[in-house]
């Protein structure tokens, strides 16, 4: 094994438990059939070339990557409705298995950018053959507009380096507002769409029982 690997192998073993926990809060909501505020999770660990990239932006030396990037182990959890944000976060809050020790809430202070989510980092505890090992890992919460406008802006910041040209900076702030306005329509009607989703699962039910 070499050193990255070597390094990196915590925060792998971090991302997959974690997925699997997460995952099961989604899956404990739909076995008591109500409405589950988590429609997905996704996790991933920094790919070695992302945490060089960062490390070098914020003059972090690499002995201290473990500390100073907070989301080489990163979970996104995506909600349908802004309300559902601040209930998983609590959810998270009530968890024995993590510690949380740090909250950015950028829904109610937007980025610059016109970036939106609610970041919760952990210090999770890692099992190894060498005993515990305590390792920092982001949890994302957000609605999947603004899931959708931040992968969006992802890719075209990967492309352009940060440097957008004015027309695809001027659009993305506009799709940015347009996100937050879906995500605002979408809470006016979220008793109807609920009402609709329940009754879409209870039919599904009744044909598998068929
Ligand atoms: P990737 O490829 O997603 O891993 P801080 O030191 O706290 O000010 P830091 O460490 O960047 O800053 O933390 P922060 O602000 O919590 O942001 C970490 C991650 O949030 C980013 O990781 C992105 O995933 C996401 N993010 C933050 N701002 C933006 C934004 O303007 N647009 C998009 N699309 N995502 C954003 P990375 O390492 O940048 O990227």
């Amino acid at each position: 094994m070499n050193h990255w690997e070597t390094f990196l192998e915590p925060y792998k073993q971090a991302v997959d438990e974690l997925k699997i926990k997460l995952k099961g809060m989604r899956t404990q909501f739909e076995l008591h059939n109500s409405h589950s505020p988590i429609e997905f999770v996704t996790g991933r660990v920094k790919p070695i070339a992302s945490i060089l990239d960062k490390a070098s932006e914020k003059g972090v030396l690499l002995e201290n990557l473990a500390t100073e990037i907070q989301d080489i182990a990163g979970l996104r959890m995506m909600c349908q409705f802004v309300d559902d944000i601040e209930f998983v976060v609590e959810l998270l809050r009530r968890r024995k298995d993590f510690k949380i020790i740090e909250e950015k809430d950028y829904i109610s202070h937007k980025k610059q950018s016109g970036y939106r989510s609610y970041h919760v980092v952990v210090e999770y505890p890692v099992q190894t053959i060498n005993g515990e090992k305590r390792i920092l890992a982001e949890i994302q919460i957000r609605t999947l507009a603004m899931n959708f406008w931040a992968t969006i802006e992802h890719s075209l910041n990967y492309k352009y380096r940060g440097q957008f040209p004015e027309e695809i900076q001027n659009r993305l702030q506009r799709a940015a507002e347009a996100a937050f306005r879906l995500d605002e329509e979408m809470s006016e009607i979220r008793e109807e769409i609920q009402e609709a989703q329940a009754f879409f699962s209870e039919k599904k039910e009744d044909v598998i029982k068929e």
